[in-house]
Protein backbone atom coordinates (compact mmCIF):
# COMPACT_ATOMS: atom_id res chain seq x y z
CA UNK A 1 0.00 0.00 0.00
CA UNK A 2 1.44 3.91 -0.96
CA UNK A 3 1.41 5.97 2.45
CA UNK A 4 -1.68 7.07 3.62
CA UNK A 5 -1.01 10.92 2.29
CA UNK A 6 -1.33 14.06 3.75
CA UNK A 7 -5.14 13.71 4.98
CA UNK A 8 -6.49 15.60 8.02
CA UNK A 9 -8.06 12.33 8.90
CA UNK A 10 -5.59 10.17 9.48
CA UNK A 11 -3.34 13.25 10.81
CA UNK A 12 -4.97 13.13 13.17
CA UNK A 13 -5.43 9.12 13.92
CA UNK A 14 -1.69 9.43 14.46
CA UNK A 15 -1.80 12.53 16.94
CA UNK A 16 -0.28 14.62 14.29
CA UNK A 17 -1.61 18.10 13.73
CA UNK A 18 -3.82 19.10 11.15
CA UNK A 19 -5.08 22.75 9.27
CA UNK A 20 -8.66 21.76 11.06
CA UNK A 21 -10.23 18.65 12.94
CA UNK A 22 -11.49 16.34 10.22
CA UNK A 23 -15.09 15.32 10.57
CA UNK A 24 -17.06 12.09 9.47
CA UNK A 25 -20.37 10.29 10.73
CA UNK A 26 -21.49 7.16 12.35
CA UNK A 27 -23.91 6.15 10.00
CA UNK A 28 -23.17 9.19 7.27
CA UNK A 29 -24.38 6.91 4.37
CA UNK A 30 -28.50 6.14 5.64
CA UNK A 31 -32.13 6.22 5.42
CA UNK A 32 -31.48 10.53 6.63
CA UNK A 33 -30.58 10.72 3.19
CA UNK A 34 -33.37 10.57 0.22
CA UNK A 35 -30.17 9.61 -2.10
CA UNK A 36 -30.08 6.27 0.02
CA UNK A 37 -33.59 5.90 -0.07
CA UNK A 38 -33.68 5.59 -4.04
CA UNK A 39 -30.97 3.30 -3.88
CA UNK A 40 -33.19 1.18 -1.22
CA UNK A 41 -36.25 1.88 -3.38
CA UNK A 42 -34.30 -0.39 -5.84
CA UNK A 43 -32.28 -2.91 -3.68
CA UNK A 44 -33.14 -5.27 -0.71
CA UNK A 45 -30.36 -3.97 2.38
CA UNK A 46 -28.53 -7.27 1.99
CA UNK A 47 -28.62 -7.20 -1.72
CA UNK A 48 -27.13 -3.52 -2.11
CA UNK A 49 -24.17 -4.68 0.23
CA UNK A 50 -23.91 -7.40 -2.42
CA UNK A 51 -24.11 -5.47 -5.27
CA UNK A 52 -20.41 -3.43 -5.09
CA UNK A 53 -21.22 -0.94 -7.94
CA UNK A 54 -24.25 0.26 -5.83
CA UNK A 55 -22.42 -0.10 -2.41
CA UNK A 56 -19.46 2.11 -3.58
CA UNK A 57 -22.09 4.76 -4.82
CA UNK A 58 -23.93 4.84 -1.77
CA UNK A 59 -20.60 5.17 0.01
CA UNK A 60 -19.50 8.59 -1.90
CA UNK A 61 -22.82 9.85 -1.36
CA UNK A 62 -22.37 11.54 1.71
CA UNK A 63 -18.68 12.53 0.74
CA UNK A 64 -20.41 14.16 -2.45
CA UNK A 65 -23.14 16.06 -0.40
CA UNK A 66 -21.84 16.79 3.44
CA UNK A 67 -17.86 17.59 2.70
CA UNK A 68 -17.10 14.74 5.00
CA UNK A 69 -12.96 14.09 5.53
CA UNK A 70 -13.67 10.18 5.29
CA UNK A 71 -15.47 8.24 3.44
CA UNK A 72 -16.33 4.86 5.42
CA UNK A 73 -17.09 1.74 3.72
CA UNK A 74 -20.86 0.97 3.11
CA UNK A 75 -21.45 -2.18 4.72
CA UNK A 76 -23.07 -4.21 7.99
CA UNK A 77 -20.92 -5.95 10.62
CA UNK A 78 -23.24 -8.61 10.31
CA UNK A 79 -22.01 -9.56 6.86
CA UNK A 80 -19.52 -12.26 8.04
CA UNK A 81 -21.83 -14.18 10.23
CA UNK A 82 -23.56 -15.26 6.89
CA UNK A 83 -21.42 -17.17 5.41
CA UNK A 84 -21.01 -18.91 9.23
CA UNK A 85 -24.09 -20.52 7.71
CA UNK A 86 -26.20 -18.76 10.94
CA UNK A 87 -28.88 -17.59 8.90
CA UNK A 88 -28.77 -14.05 8.51
CA UNK A 89 -31.85 -12.16 7.49
CA UNK A 90 -32.50 -8.21 7.42
CA UNK A 91 -36.16 -7.56 7.98
CA UNK A 92 -37.84 -4.51 6.91
CA UNK A 93 -38.50 -2.63 10.48
CA UNK A 94 -37.82 -5.36 12.77
CA UNK A 95 -33.71 -5.27 11.86
CA UNK A 96 -31.32 -8.11 11.31
CA UNK A 97 -31.98 -11.76 12.84
CA UNK A 98 -30.04 -14.70 12.86
CA UNK A 99 -32.66 -18.08 11.85
CA UNK A 100 -30.21 -20.17 13.88
CA UNK A 101 -28.55 -18.28 16.73
CA UNK A 102 -26.07 -20.26 19.06
CA UNK A 103 -27.35 -21.53 22.00
CA UNK A 104 -25.01 -24.54 22.57
CA UNK A 105 -21.43 -25.60 23.03
CA UNK A 106 -21.85 -27.79 20.11
CA UNK A 107 -22.87 -25.01 17.83
CA UNK A 108 -19.97 -22.27 19.06
CA UNK A 109 -17.53 -24.99 18.07
CA UNK A 110 -18.76 -25.81 15.27
CA UNK A 111 -18.20 -21.81 13.77
CA UNK A 112 -15.85 -21.45 10.75
CA UNK A 113 -13.07 -20.82 9.98
CA UNK A 114 -13.90 -18.76 6.83
CA UNK A 115 -11.55 -18.27 3.84
CA UNK A 116 -12.65 -14.28 3.46
CA UNK A 117 -12.07 -13.90 0.04
CA UNK A 118 -14.35 -16.66 -0.81
CA UNK A 119 -17.03 -15.71 1.42
CA UNK A 120 -16.38 -12.04 1.21
CA UNK A 121 -15.08 -10.98 -1.97
CA UNK A 122 -17.64 -8.71 -2.52
CA UNK A 123 -16.63 -6.10 0.35
CA UNK A 124 -12.47 -6.03 -0.99
CA UNK A 125 -14.76 -5.49 -4.69
CA UNK A 126 -16.58 -2.31 -3.29
CA UNK A 127 -13.31 -0.79 -1.42
CA UNK A 128 -11.60 -0.91 -4.85
CA UNK A 129 -14.03 0.63 -6.71
CA UNK A 130 -14.45 3.49 -3.90
CA UNK A 131 -10.47 4.04 -3.41
CA UNK A 132 -10.56 4.39 -7.54
CA UNK A 133 -13.61 6.85 -7.08
CA UNK A 134 -12.41 8.77 -4.31
CA UNK A 135 -9.01 9.46 -6.46
CA UNK A 136 -7.08 10.54 -2.93
CA UNK A 137 -10.02 13.70 -2.38
CA UNK A 138 -10.54 11.59 0.85
CA UNK A 139 -9.19 8.82 2.73
CA UNK A 140 -11.41 5.22 3.27
CA UNK A 141 -12.35 3.47 6.40
CA UNK A 142 -12.90 -0.01 6.34
CA UNK A 143 -14.91 -1.43 9.03
CA UNK A 144 -15.80 -4.94 11.40
CA UNK A 145 -18.09 -5.70 14.46
CA UNK A 146 -15.80 -6.21 17.09
CA UNK A 147 -15.78 -10.24 18.16
CA UNK A 148 -18.31 -9.76 21.72
CA UNK A 149 -20.67 -7.33 19.63
CA UNK A 150 -20.67 -10.35 16.92
CA UNK A 151 -20.91 -13.16 19.28
CA UNK A 152 -24.04 -11.12 21.16
CA UNK A 153 -25.76 -11.34 17.40
CA UNK A 154 -25.36 -15.02 16.81
CA UNK A 155 -26.22 -15.69 20.49
CA UNK A 156 -29.49 -13.73 21.02
CA UNK A 157 -30.54 -14.09 17.35
CA UNK A 158 -30.64 -10.08 16.88
CA UNK A 159 -30.94 -7.24 18.63
CA UNK A 160 -31.16 -7.29 22.36
CA UNK A 161 -31.02 -4.76 25.43
CA UNK A 162 -29.75 -7.01 27.87
CA UNK A 163 -27.52 -9.35 26.05
CA UNK A 164 -28.96 -12.42 28.66
CA UNK A 165 -28.25 -14.89 26.80
CA UNK A 166 -25.02 -13.60 25.86
CA UNK A 167 -24.11 -13.25 29.02
CA UNK A 168 -25.27 -16.21 30.17
CA UNK A 169 -23.51 -18.53 27.84
CA UNK A 170 -20.21 -17.19 28.77
CA UNK A 171 -20.15 -17.96 31.80
CA UNK A 172 -21.81 -21.26 31.92
CA UNK A 173 -19.84 -22.55 28.52
CA UNK A 174 -16.79 -20.44 29.53
CA UNK A 175 -14.02 -22.93 26.77
CA UNK A 176 -17.07 -23.08 24.52
CA UNK A 177 -16.98 -18.81 24.28
CA UNK A 178 -13.31 -18.62 24.00
CA UNK A 179 -13.43 -21.26 20.84
CA UNK A 180 -16.26 -18.91 19.45
CA UNK A 181 -14.32 -15.58 20.26
CA UNK A 182 -10.86 -16.41 18.92
CA UNK A 183 -13.01 -17.74 15.67
CA UNK A 184 -14.69 -14.62 15.59
CA UNK A 185 -11.31 -12.65 16.35
CA UNK A 186 -9.43 -14.39 13.72
CA UNK A 187 -12.40 -14.00 10.68
CA UNK A 188 -12.46 -10.17 11.46
CA UNK A 189 -8.66 -9.53 10.96
CA UNK A 190 -8.76 -11.40 8.18
CA UNK A 191 -11.08 -9.68 7.20
CA UNK A 192 -9.81 -5.84 8.03
CA UNK A 193 -6.63 -7.24 6.55
CA UNK A 194 -8.55 -7.99 3.15
CA UNK A 195 -10.13 -4.40 3.10
CA UNK A 196 -6.70 -2.98 3.81
CA UNK A 197 -5.35 -5.08 0.80
CA UNK A 198 -7.71 -3.58 -1.43
CA UNK A 199 -7.44 -0.10 -0.44
CA UNK A 200 -8.94 0.71 2.88
CA UNK A 201 -6.52 3.30 4.86
CA UNK A 202 -7.94 3.09 8.11
CA UNK A 203 -9.95 0.35 10.09
CA UNK A 204 -12.82 0.67 12.56
CA UNK A 205 -13.42 -1.92 14.90
CA UNK A 206 -17.20 -1.70 16.41
CA UNK A 207 -17.58 -3.34 19.91
CA UNK A 208 -20.98 -1.35 19.53
CA UNK A 209 -22.78 -3.24 22.61
CA UNK A 210 -19.91 -4.28 24.82
CA UNK A 211 -21.26 -1.14 27.07
CA UNK A 212 -23.46 -4.10 28.55
CA UNK A 213 -20.52 -5.46 30.61
CA UNK A 214 -18.62 -5.04 33.36
CA UNK A 215 -15.10 -3.97 33.82
CA UNK A 216 -14.17 -7.53 35.15
CA UNK A 217 -16.39 -9.25 32.65
CA UNK A 218 -14.77 -6.89 29.78
CA UNK A 219 -10.97 -8.10 30.99
CA UNK A 220 -11.98 -11.94 31.73
CA UNK A 221 -14.24 -12.51 28.56
CA UNK A 222 -13.46 -9.65 26.09
CA UNK A 223 -10.41 -8.09 26.30
CA UNK A 224 -8.12 -11.35 25.18
CA UNK A 225 -10.23 -11.55 22.06
CA UNK A 226 -10.17 -8.18 20.54
CA UNK A 227 -6.29 -8.02 21.31
CA UNK A 228 -5.65 -10.96 19.21
CA UNK A 229 -7.80 -9.38 16.46
CA UNK A 230 -6.39 -5.64 16.75
CA UNK A 231 -2.94 -7.39 17.11
CA UNK A 232 -3.60 -9.17 13.61
CA UNK A 233 -4.48 -6.56 12.00
CA UNK A 234 -1.33 -5.30 9.09
CA UNK A 235 0.30 -2.62 10.90
CA UNK A 236 0.52 1.21 9.95
CA UNK A 237 -3.26 1.79 9.46
CA UNK A 238 -4.99 3.48 11.89
CA UNK A 239 -7.10 1.59 14.30
CA UNK A 240 -10.25 3.06 15.77
CA UNK A 241 -11.84 1.22 18.97
CA UNK A 242 -15.40 2.30 19.34
CA UNK A 243 -18.79 1.22 21.70
CA UNK A 244 -21.52 2.37 23.26
CA UNK A 245 -22.31 3.17 26.98
CA UNK A 246 -18.29 2.42 27.40
CA UNK A 247 -17.72 4.75 30.07
CA UNK A 248 -16.37 2.58 32.76
CA UNK A 249 -14.31 0.43 30.55
CA UNK A 250 -12.77 2.96 28.26
CA UNK A 251 -9.36 2.36 30.20
CA UNK A 252 -9.78 -1.39 29.47
CA UNK A 253 -10.73 -0.88 25.77
CA UNK A 254 -7.56 1.25 25.13
CA UNK A 255 -5.35 -1.38 26.83
CA UNK A 256 -7.00 -4.01 24.26
CA UNK A 257 -5.71 -1.69 21.15
CA UNK A 258 -6.38 0.96 18.66
CA UNK A 259 -4.96 4.25 17.67
CA UNK A 260 -8.26 5.72 18.26
CA UNK A 261 -10.81 5.58 21.07
CA UNK A 262 -14.00 6.13 20.21
CA UNK A 263 -16.11 7.65 23.00
CA UNK A 264 -19.80 7.94 23.10
CA UNK A 265 -21.57 11.07 24.19
CA UNK A 266 -22.25 10.12 27.91
CA UNK A 267 -18.76 10.97 29.11
CA UNK A 268 -16.89 15.18 28.76
CA UNK A 269 -14.76 14.33 26.15
CA UNK A 270 -12.38 16.84 27.41
CA UNK A 271 -11.79 15.36 30.83
CA UNK A 272 -11.96 11.73 29.78
CA UNK A 273 -9.01 12.33 27.14
CA UNK A 274 -6.78 13.52 30.22
CA UNK A 275 -8.14 10.38 31.70
CA UNK A 276 -7.28 8.08 29.20
CA UNK A 277 -3.86 9.92 28.74
CA UNK A 278 -3.11 12.14 25.80
CA UNK A 279 -0.68 9.40 24.08
CA UNK A 280 -4.27 7.60 22.18
CA UNK A 281 -6.44 9.63 19.96
CA UNK A 282 -10.09 10.22 20.50
CA UNK A 283 -13.14 10.55 18.63
CA UNK A 284 -16.46 11.95 19.19
CA UNK A 285 -18.72 12.52 20.77
CA UNK A 286 -21.81 14.92 19.93
CA UNK A 287 -25.41 13.08 21.13
CA UNK A 288 -26.59 12.25 17.59
CA UNK A 289 -29.98 13.61 19.20
CA UNK A 290 -28.27 17.30 19.03
CA UNK A 291 -28.84 16.76 15.16
CA UNK A 292 -32.30 16.80 15.12
CA UNK A 293 -32.61 20.58 16.84
CA UNK A 294 -31.77 24.05 15.25
CA UNK A 295 -28.20 24.67 13.98
CA UNK A 296 -27.51 27.31 16.68
CA UNK A 297 -27.89 24.40 19.41
CA UNK A 298 -25.83 22.37 16.56
CA UNK A 299 -22.79 25.19 16.97
CA UNK A 300 -23.25 25.53 20.66
CA UNK A 301 -22.81 21.81 21.33
CA UNK A 302 -19.78 21.18 18.28
CA UNK A 303 -18.17 24.04 19.93
CA UNK A 304 -18.02 22.61 23.51
CA UNK A 305 -16.68 19.50 22.55
CA UNK A 306 -13.91 21.48 20.13
CA UNK A 307 -12.99 23.43 23.16
CA UNK A 308 -12.89 20.18 25.60
CA UNK A 309 -10.30 18.65 22.78
CA UNK A 310 -8.38 22.25 22.91
CA UNK A 311 -6.85 22.27 19.53
CA UNK A 312 -4.43 19.07 20.78
CA UNK A 313 -3.64 16.72 17.59
CA UNK A 314 -5.61 13.52 17.64
CA UNK A 315 -8.95 14.39 17.95
CA UNK A 316 -11.54 13.65 15.16
CA UNK A 317 -15.11 15.09 15.16
CA UNK A 318 -17.97 12.35 15.26
CA UNK A 319 -20.76 11.58 17.09
CA UNK A 320 -21.46 9.69 19.74
CA UNK A 321 -23.06 6.75 17.65
CA UNK A 322 -25.13 6.61 14.58
CA UNK A 323 -26.86 9.47 12.80
CA UNK A 324 -30.86 9.04 13.42
CA UNK A 325 -32.79 8.66 9.93
CA UNK A 326 -34.89 11.22 11.76
CA UNK A 327 -32.16 14.47 10.68
CA UNK A 328 -32.70 16.95 8.53
CA UNK A 329 -29.87 16.51 6.02
CA UNK A 330 -29.06 20.37 6.25
CA UNK A 331 -28.20 20.00 9.47
CA UNK A 332 -25.53 17.14 9.01
CA UNK A 333 -24.03 19.72 5.97
CA UNK A 334 -24.42 22.21 8.66
CA UNK A 335 -22.85 20.28 11.54
CA UNK A 336 -19.44 19.58 8.76
CA UNK A 337 -19.07 23.28 7.94
CA UNK A 338 -18.98 24.55 11.53
CA UNK A 339 -16.33 22.27 12.47
CA UNK A 340 -14.10 23.34 9.99
CA UNK A 341 -14.92 26.78 10.51
CA UNK A 342 -14.48 26.57 14.35
CA UNK A 343 -11.23 24.04 14.39
CA UNK A 344 -9.36 25.76 11.29
CA UNK A 345 -6.04 26.70 12.64
O1 LIG B 1 -32.97 -0.40 6.17
C1 LIG B 1 -31.80 -0.13 5.88
O2 LIG B 1 -31.48 0.61 4.91
C2 LIG B 1 -30.73 -0.76 6.72
C3 LIG B 1 -30.23 0.11 7.80
C4 LIG B 1 -28.74 -0.20 7.93
C5 LIG B 1 -27.69 0.57 7.43
C6 LIG B 1 -27.78 1.87 6.68
C7 LIG B 1 -28.18 -1.37 8.51
C8 LIG B 1 -28.89 -2.52 9.10
N1 LIG B 1 -26.81 -1.29 8.37
C9 LIG B 1 -26.46 -0.12 7.72
C10 LIG B 1 -25.12 0.33 7.32
C11 LIG B 1 -24.04 0.22 8.30
N2 LIG B 1 -24.01 -0.58 9.42
C12 LIG B 1 -22.80 0.88 8.21
C13 LIG B 1 -22.43 1.73 6.99
C14 LIG B 1 -21.43 2.73 7.05
C15 LIG B 1 -21.85 4.04 7.71
O3 LIG B 1 -22.32 4.94 6.98
O4 LIG B 1 -21.58 4.23 8.91
C16 LIG B 1 -22.06 0.53 9.34
C17 LIG B 1 -20.68 1.01 9.77
C18 LIG B 1 -22.84 -0.39 10.09
C19 LIG B 1 -22.36 -1.04 11.33
C20 LIG B 1 -23.31 -1.75 12.20
N3 LIG B 1 -24.34 -2.57 11.86
C21 LIG B 1 -23.23 -1.77 13.61
C22 LIG B 1 -22.17 -1.04 14.38
C23 LIG B 1 -22.48 0.42 14.39
C24 LIG B 1 -23.51 0.79 15.40
O5 LIG B 1 -24.58 1.27 15.01
O6 LIG B 1 -23.18 0.65 16.57
C25 LIG B 1 -24.26 -2.57 14.10
C26 LIG B 1 -24.54 -2.85 15.56
C27 LIG B 1 -24.95 -3.07 12.99
C28 LIG B 1 -26.10 -4.01 13.00
C29 LIG B 1 -27.23 -3.46 12.25
N4 LIG B 1 -27.34 -3.46 10.88
C30 LIG B 1 -28.49 -2.79 10.50
C31 LIG B 1 -29.14 -2.36 11.69
C32 LIG B 1 -30.43 -1.60 11.73
C33 LIG B 1 -28.33 -2.76 12.77
C34 LIG B 1 -28.53 -2.46 14.22
C35 LIG B 1 -29.59 -3.32 14.82
C36 LIG B 1 -29.55 -3.34 16.34
O7 LIG B 1 -30.01 -2.37 16.98
O8 LIG B 1 -29.07 -4.33 16.90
Amino acid sequence: MPPAGPFAFIEACFRRPAPFTPIWLMRQAGRYMAEYRAMRARFGFLELCKTPEAAAEVTLQPVERLGVDAAILFADILLVLEPLGVGLEFTRGDGPRIGRPVRTAAAARALGPLVVEDALGYVFDTVGRVRKALADRVPLIGFAGAPFTLASYLVEGGPSREFLLTKRFMRAEPQAWEAMMTTLADITADYLNGQISAGAQAVQFFDSWVGALSPDDYRRYVQPYTSRAIGKVRRGVPIIHFGVGTGGLLPLMKAAGGDVIGLDWRVDLGSTWAQLGHDVAVQGNLDPAVLLGSVDEIRQAARQILDGAAGRPGHIFNLGHGIHKETPVEHVAALVDIVHELSSR
